[in-house]
């Protein structure tokens, strides 16, 4: 393929693909995860009611397209009753782990931290433990244990709109305690040079982890998300082998400029078909609506190549 001026990511003519309405409750839909169950889809889904609570649905779709998303939010089973109170929840990420369909997100105890949470079938959800404390966000579990052990991406935080972020990385024993903290990547310039943090569930390949991950910019109006994307080393994935200096996907159509947060793009899901190469990318618009976009996952590795930071 020619990597001329085109973006990389080609949007689905029928973005958004969940409008902000879909569900009689919603404000607005967005930061949702989604993965393959089965022959269908099953999902995640940011959902901010009309009272702008931030709370988790869960839906189904046959085709990743068309989605049906459950009226009421997931109830979590907790057996620890000291956190089982849940106060808000948002931006999750699906990792498939060793057979289970695990859950990340930003969860709110004292200030946003991770909440992780498990499911089997989509219908019964457990809330399993917090794995790391406030303030943090944008957790993403890889698919399966590096080196022995359960690995994990996270960008700690503040209390607000955090106006710096990096990436580390975190691993586990046993999913439930963490620790052998690494740095990953922090912001450098243009559209990721106020912070980053991990989108979805990165993909292996024989080049490493592709990782598509969020950047911000500062601009006189306020932060803009864009998307770029890495191959992290496959042993160590904390090294980060190339990182894209341009964009894949940058808020320029209305529907990701305009909204209850204008100039947001941000990927949260990705699935890869093998047999096809064909990667499908679900991200927030405008903090507003879910919208899909696709491309070869051979032409993400090539374009991440020639357009990655020199050093
Ligand atoms: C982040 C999170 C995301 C959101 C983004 C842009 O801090 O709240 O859910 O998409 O800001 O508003």
């Amino acid at each position: 393929m020619t990597i001329g001026s085109g973006p990389i990511l080609k949007r689905h003519p029928g973005n958004p693909i969940i409008p902000r309405d879909s569900i009689p409750c919603s404000n607005s839909i967005f930061n949702s995860a989604v993965v393959r169950h089965g022959s269908e889809y099953r999902g995640v889904f940011r959902v901010d009611n009309q009272c702008r609570d931030m709370l988790l649905h869960a839906g189904r779709s046959r085709d990743g397209i068309h989605w049906e998303l459950g009226h009421d939010p997931i109830a979590w089973r907790c057996k620890d009753s000291d956190i089982a109170k849940f106060v808000y929840g948002y931006d999750p990420r699906i990792t498939c782990l060793e057979g289970r369909h695990y859950i990340t997100w930003c969860h709110g105890y004292h200030g946003p931290c991770i909440g992780l949470g498990v499911t089997d079938d989509f219908e019964t959800f457990e809330l399993l433990d917090l794995a790391l404390p406030p303030y943090n966000r944008n957790a993403v579990l890889f698919p399966r244990k590096i080196g022995g052990e359960y690995v994990m991406l996270h960008r700690p935080s503040d209390n607000g709109h955090t106006p710096f972020g990096d990436i580390f990385i975190a691993r586990s024993p046993d999913l439930i305690h963490w620790g052998k903290h690494r740095w990953v990547m922090g912001p450098r310039d243009g559209w990721q040079s106020t912070k980053v943090g991990a989108g979805p569930v990165p993909i292996e390949t024989p080049e490493g982890w592709v990782l598509i991950y969020h950047g911000v910019l500062t601009s006189c109006n306020g932060f803009v998300y864009s998307a770029g994307a890495a191959i992290l080393d496959l042993e160590q994935p904390w090294k980060v082998l190339h990182r894209t200096r341009r964009y894949i996907l940058a808020p320029r159509e209305t529907y990701e400029c305009v909204g209850d947060v204008p100039n947001v793009t941000f990927p949260v899901a990705a699935i890869h078909d093998p047999a096809t190469d064909d990667l499908a990318v679900y991200y927030g618009a405008a903090d507003t609506c879910t919208c899909l976009a696709t491309c070869k996952l051979a032409d993400l590795i090539m374009f991440i190549k020639e357009n990655r930071y020199p050093d």
